[in-house]
């Protein structure tokens, strides 16, 4: 399996329930180096620009007022099967679909606000890290 480099975000709800530390650690503790890590608010046409494959949906508008709501936390990870392994970690983005013990059925609230992102391919994951992260701001390539 090849070393690939997924991009979780710790959405607004997540800063807000306090649960910053607590999703890092299970991250870290599934074998995920961190290359990358800051802490912002994002305007209304970031969060439109982010979840733009999702403009057509119904819930487009709620969706990016939601992860315009307040500061986040958009992380770089690099692991083995990197992609595959976080969307298992993290669950199903319906937390009552979620496996059990994953971090969306642990803390998620609704489909809507579900504690984090992953991408879903390695070529999202580099377009998605390119959107909050300068090359120079990932500690591999320091
Ligand atoms: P994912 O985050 O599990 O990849 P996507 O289908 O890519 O799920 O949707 C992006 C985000 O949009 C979800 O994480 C969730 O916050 C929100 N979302 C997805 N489906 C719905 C829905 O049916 N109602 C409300 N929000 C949704
Ligand atoms: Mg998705």
């Amino acid at each position: 399996m090849a070393i690939e480099r997924t991009l979780a975000i710790l959405k607004p709800d997540c800063v807000r329930k306090q649960k910053i530390g607590e999703v890092l650690r299970r991250i870290q503790e599934a074998g995920f180096e961190i290359q990358a890590m800051k802490m912002l608010t994002m305007s209304k046409a970031e969060a439109e620009g982010f979840y733009a494959v999702h403009e057509d949906k119904p819930f487009f508008d709620d969706l990016t007022d939601f992860m315009s709501s307040g500061p986040c936390v958009p992380v770089v990870l690099e692991k083995e099967n990197a992609i595959a392994d976080f969307r298992d970690l993290i669950g199903a983005t319906d937390p009552d679909e979620a496996a059990e013990g994953t971090i969306r059925s642990d803390f998620a609230g609704s489909i809507q606000e579900n504690i984090v992102h992953g991408s879903d391919s390695p070529a999202n994951g580099q377009k998605e890290t390119a959107y909050f992260f300068a090359e120079h701001e990932i500690v591999a390539n320091q």
